[in-house]
């Protein structure tokens, strides 16, 4: 029904959505457009990022003389502004902010929101796709203010999860736990349309993303998987290395081509001996898109993503996150 319907607003996809949850109050609904807004803010600037003269810097002024934000301190402060007032939303935590971001005071709300403004923003200088990352749960707490423990959730509690991509075209792709769709927008009017309807990881998967340049800092069952996938074994492989270092884009290509994504742990450095990647606003999110998309996100010990419960706002977390034979295959190396 839905692939009939290609060409639907993302605003009507969400309310559509809101119909398969009967006890639904319609605040999820205004949330996650209140967040589309926010996104089509967001595009906006980061399309005129070239012209604006604010590629990556801050202080410096655009073509009109005014004062101009980073784009990720731009993209932070838009999606703050819009979720402090929305009403839906008791507490926030941002991958830009150390400790928990409170909203208005009266405008308390029934969920919580986690987020990566701009995923990949040191790659704004080079046209290379970014992108807004978020995770949504229900408060735990009864009302007012929230707080840490209201996001400190695991990721199989999230009731919303997905990221808006800028590149070539503006894509949003997220799941309210009923499938993955995908929207992209159409700056002449404004709108996001359902261009991708029920996305599913391809079986087939021809990319391996890793940033091989760690492998020596790797843990030996690490490069291990990563040496099977350079050969042709059991039907399997060789696979092709395609790794842009922007992590919704690799993700990206990954759910609509197929492909294994990793950031494992590595012992180069010690902020790494969990990863790169935080758990809150990276790995959980996607995971939860993967999964809905029929893929699977585990860590290199094994542990399935969504199952980690969250010690601090801003952990790491070792990510191997995408077709579901090759994060089997993974599996097998990490156990
Ligand atoms: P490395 C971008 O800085 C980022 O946070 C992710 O978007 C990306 O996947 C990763 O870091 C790239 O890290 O160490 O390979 O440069």
């Amino acid at each position: 029904m839905l692939e009939k319907r290609k060409g639907i607003t993302v605003s009507r996809q969400i309310m559509d959505d809101q119909l398969l949850h009967p006890d639904a109050t319609g605040e999820l609904t205004g949330l996650l457009n209140d967040l589309v807004v926010a996104g089509k803010i967001i595009s906006a600037e980061v399309n005129m990022a070239g012209l604006a003269d604010i590629l990556g810097q801050s202080g410096k002024t655009n073509i009109q003389g005014e004062t101009v934000q980073k784009l990720d301190v731009f993209a932070n402060q838009t999606i703050k502004r819009r979720m402090e007032q929305c009403g839906y939303v008791c507490v926030m935590a941002s991958e830009e902010d150390d400790e928990v971001i409170p909203v208005l005071d009266g405008y308390e709300g029934e969920y919580t929101i986690a987020f990566d403004p701009l995923d990949g923003s040191s790659n704004i200088d080079v046209n290379v796709s970014i992108g807004t990352i978020f995770s949504i749960h229900r408060r735990l707490s009864e009302k007012g203010m929230g707080t840490e423990a209201d996001l400190l959730q695991k990721g199989s509690k999230q009731v919303a999860a997905g990221y808006i991509i800028y590149g070539s075209s503006t894509v949003m792709v997220y799941t309210t736990g009923s499938g993955v769709h995908g929207f992209t927008l159409d700056p002449s009017v404004g709108e996001f349309f359902l261009s991708h309807p029920y996305i599913t990881i391809p079986d087939v998967c021809p990319y391996y993303s890793v940033n091989e340049a760690y492998s020596t800092y790797w843990l030996d069952s690490t490069r291990d998987f990563i040496a099977q996938l350079k050969k042709e074994e059991d039907g399997m492989g060789p696979y092709s290395l395609r790794y842009i270092g922007s992590l919704v884009a690799d993700f990206h290509r990954n759910l609509v081509k197929g492909g294994i994504f990793l950031y494992p742990r590595d012992k180069k450095s010690p902020e790494k001996s969990e990863g790169k990647l935080r758990l809150l606003y990276e790995a959980a999110p996607l995971a939860m898109v993967v999964e809905q998309a029929g893929g699977r996100a585990i860590t290199d010990d094994g542990r399935r993503i969504l199952d980690i419960e969250p010690t601090n706002l801003h952990q790491r977390v070792p990510l191997i996150i995408g077709s579901k034979k090759e994060v089997d295959l993974a599996e097998k190396f990490f156990t």
